[in-house]
């Protein structure tokens, strides 16, 4: 196994080449996709991916068409939250966001564009590949990103805002807004790595919790994090269903905590080092952006 700067380098520079291997895109589109793509980010759902399927005994190469899937697919829902139907925010990766510079036309195709390369992305590799783990990888990262996962839960979010929160709706609102992408690179690297059933729900468990865990340092972070650092504006979640508007920083960073610890125990008994994915869940909870 690599370290996580080694993964993240790989798809940094693997994330451009690949979106323009689908063919002839219009070149406004490509700039406004490539504009967000490019523009950093941690890009930990993909990193995730790329270290299960190596973790697992699979090959980083057979992984990666996959991982710049799903960090496709993340930059477009984080481009779609920030248009002014929905979060109207004017800064993300510290940049002024996508329909801030192209226009809300243009940045809504480009998440459109990026949600549907990602689909050709994986589609094409496992029909290239035969290989049917590649079918199961693919129908993976569809459920997760889609109506029963984080447009789910986006959708909730967005339709409840201004309510008094509950824990079964905010509850409901992490495990898709945003666990569910974090599910989806632990299962489909093991997938892809021919893991059986038992092994990838130990990894569709630890993204479960990490996923909670994330959102909830995120809610804390909109409280009390440094927009500089963060790239991002702070202080707009004020009408929204966060674990902080529910139980208030002190406890929401105890249960953040307890989330980790519940990653790290749902690793235990897979039959390879997990050390790579306990370091990652408990850098979470220090983290500044
Ligand atoms: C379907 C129209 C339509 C839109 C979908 C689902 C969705 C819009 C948006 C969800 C975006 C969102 C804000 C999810 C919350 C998860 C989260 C904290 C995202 C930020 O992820 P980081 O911190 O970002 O990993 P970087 O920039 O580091 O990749």
């Amino acid at each position: 196994m690599r370290d996580a700067a080694a993964y993240r380098d790989l798809i940094n520079r693997s994330l451009e080449p690949r979106l323009r291997s689908l063919g002839a895109i219009p070149e406004r589109l490509l700039e406004a996709m490539l504009y967000s793509l490019t523009a950093g980010g941690k890009r930990l759902r993909p990193v995730l991916l790329l270290a299960a399927c190596e973790a697992a005994g699979g090959s980083c190469e057979t992984a990666l068409p996959y991982a710049c899937a799903l960090e496709m697919i993340h930059t477009y829902s984080l481009i779609h939250d920030d248009l002014p139907g929905m979060d109207n925010d004017d800064l993300r990766r510290g940049r002024p966001t996508n329909h801030k510079v192209f226009g809300e036309g243009v940045a809504i195709l480009a998440g459109d564009g990026l949600l549907n390369a990602a689909m050709e992305i994986v589609l094409r590799e496992s029909v290239r590949s035969g290989n049917m783990n590649g079918v199961r990888a693919a129908e993976v990262l569809a459920r997760h990103a889609g109506v029963t996962g984080m447009i789910g839960g986006q959708t909730v979010d967005v339709t409840m805002e201004g309510s008094a929160p509950t824990e079964e709706l905010v509850t409901y609102i992490h495990s898709h807004k945003t666990s569910d992408l974090l599910q989806a690179p632990m299962e489909m690297g093991m997938i892809l790595a021919g893991c059986g059933p038992d092994q990838v729900e130990k990894g569709r468990c630890y993204g479960y919790h990490l996923g909670i865990a994330f959102q909830i340092v995120d809610d804390i972070l909109d409280v009390t994090g440094n927009p500089e650092l963060m790239g991002k504006n702070t202080g707009m979640d004020e009408n929204k269903m966060t674990w902080v508007a529910l139980r208030g920083v002190e406890q929401a960073r105890r249960d953040a905590e307890d989330h980790i610890r519940q990653a790290v125990k749902a690793l235990q008994g897979l039959p390879w080092d997990t050390s790579f994915f306990e370091s990652i869940a408990r850098e979470n909870l220090s983290r500044a952006y």
